[in-house]
């Protein structure tokens, strides 16, 4: 029986970037996952398919095995808190970074060496706590699910730690950057059993892949 491996996407930017990159590595949706209301997308190549979940499910599904194979971002990889999950390669997609940011008029008299205790609101609590904790600042989390640049304007934190890539919705908002956290891009995840289970099958879509960044970069 033909082994199959199941490929674990995003629909937003994690799509849009990653259809080109996979159809570089030679494997192509039958059918359109970006109108098609299918979950499940058969491929030109025998046997893989590709799923479409939330990014943050991701992680999720490859760790039980739902998916062999996962395209994630670094930001949901950081704060997701679980095993079985094997970083394999960035693909160089989806980029941006994990940043403090906080409103212009704070920022003007704000020294970030001077911080010892903080009110953010973010998506990303664990990363957060983790990363003031380190630097033993004590931190204040709201946690949010989207929308963080909203909070410093309604008076819920002070400031935010959340994705930047234009910076215009930082702008919009009157916000500013004040500490980087992290450089993001997505990667490829693989279940650790699956990689021994389905070593050919799985072999062949990895190398592809990594072949097709190669050649991006
Ligand atoms: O449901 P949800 O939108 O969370 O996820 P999804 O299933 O639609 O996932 P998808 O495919 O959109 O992937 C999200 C991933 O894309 C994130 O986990 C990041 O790794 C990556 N990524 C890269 C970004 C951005 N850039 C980005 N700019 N994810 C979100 N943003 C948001 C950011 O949160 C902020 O609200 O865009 C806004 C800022 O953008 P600028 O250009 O105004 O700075
Ligand atoms: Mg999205």
């Amino acid at each position: 029986m033909r082994e199959t491996v199941n490929i674990a996407l995003s629909k937003g930017r994690i799509l849009e970037e990653g259809l080109p990159l996979l159809a570089r590595a030679g494997v192509v949706p039958v059918e359109d996952p970006l109108t098609s209301r299918r979950l499940v997308l058969e491929t030109n190549r025998p046997g893989v398919k590709i799923t479409v979940i939330r990014a943050q499910d991701v992680p999720t599904y490859v760790q039980f095995g739902a998916a062999d194979l996962g395209v994630a971002g670094k930001d949901v990889l950081m704060e997701y808190d679980g095993d079985g999950l094997c970083e394999l390669l960035d693909l160089g997609i989806a980029r941006c970074k994990l940043m403090v940011a906080e409103p212009a008029s704070l920022a003007s008299h704000d020294d970030p060496r001077a911080w010892t205790r903080l009110r953010i609101a973010t998506k990303y609590p664990r990363t957060t706590r983790r990363h003031f904790a380190a630097k033993g600042i004590q931190t204040d989390i709201i946690k949010l699910y989207g929308s963080m640049e909203l909070a410093p304007l309604v008076g819920l934190s002070d400031r935010i730690v959340d994705l930047v890539s234009t910076g215009k919705t930082l702008r919009a908002n009157g916000l500013v950057e004040v500490e980087h956290i992290a450089d993001i891009s997505a990667w490829l995840v693989a279940n650790r059993a699956a990689l021994k289970m389905k070593r050919a099958a799985m072999k062949d879509v990895i190398d592809r892949l990594q072949e097709a960044v190669g050649h991006n970069a």
